[in-house]
């Protein structure tokens, strides 16, 4: 692990806010044995990020970050939603692709990276909202799981096309109004974590950001 591959500009550091020297020096790279029980000591995301206060997409993401084996050669894929407000505010390399575009995206950049770097292991994650991952880019998802990309897709579950003002979404749970959809939704929650089964996925995990170190259920 290594500090050096994400650095702020030294052209521009002194105009940079102190939050994001911080974010730098002290967020989730550079220790072999970090893990999402550093939270609270490390730093992952600015705490005045974009995010509504006390969103616990925010607290997931900082989750996520503290995880991943290895950040320095890590790149997201976000999609517009909720879930790309974060990108702004933290030191990790990613990419913003068109809304429903990210698992299409994911998959050349995978490639790329292996034919670029082919003795470096270099990780891909998508990290998109549940409108992005199953409604509107549910092609690219499902092909990208069908054709066994090498990366892992992040669905942030929060029932709703929250960033629009709450538009009814594929994965809310049946009955449930929105402001933007207020007779309520006529079918049940799409079984996401089934699909992925069905569709080949090495690995399918649910969890909730309340508890993060207990898998609700694995596929
Ligand atoms: C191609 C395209 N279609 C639609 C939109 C409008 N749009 C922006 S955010 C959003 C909803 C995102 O919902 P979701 O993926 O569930 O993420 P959340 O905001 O709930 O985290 C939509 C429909 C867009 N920006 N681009
Ligand atoms: S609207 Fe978006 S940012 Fe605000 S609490 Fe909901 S998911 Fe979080």
């Amino acid at each position: 692990m290594s500090k050096e591959k994400i650095q702020i500009c030294e052209d521009l550091a002194d105009i940079m806010p102190p939050e994001y020297h911080k974010l730098v020096e002290s967020a989730t790279f550079g220790d072999q044995d970090r893990g999402w029980k550093d939270i609270g000591s490390s730093t992952e995301l600015i705490e005045q990020h974009s995010l509504c206060a006390g969103c616990p997409e925010s607290i997931a993401f900082r989750y996520i970050l503290a995880s991943l084996p290895a950040p320095e050669d890590t790149v997201f894929v976000g999609s517009t939603g909720c879930t790309s407000l974060v990108f702004p505010h933290v030191a990790v390399h990613n990419i913003h692709s068109l809304f429903g575009n990210q698992n299409a995206i994911a998959s050349g950049l995978k490639r790329t990276l292996k034919s670029r770097f082919p003795d470096v292991e270099k990780d891909v994650v998508v990290l998109a909202g549940d409108g992005a991952t199953v409604d509107i880019g549910l092609d690219m998802t499902m092909q990208s799981w069908f054709r066994q990309e090498k990366f892992t897709t992040i669905c942030f579950d929060n029932e709703l096309y929250a960033n629009t003002g709450g538009q009814e979404s594929g994965l809310m749970q049946k009955g449930f109004v929105a402001k933007m959809a207020p007779k309520g939704k006529n079918f049940e929650k799409v079984r996401l974590p089934e699909i992925a089964r069905e569709a080949g996925c090495a690995y399918v995990a649910l969890l909730t950001v309340s508890k993060p170190n207990r898998v609700e259920q694995v596929i």
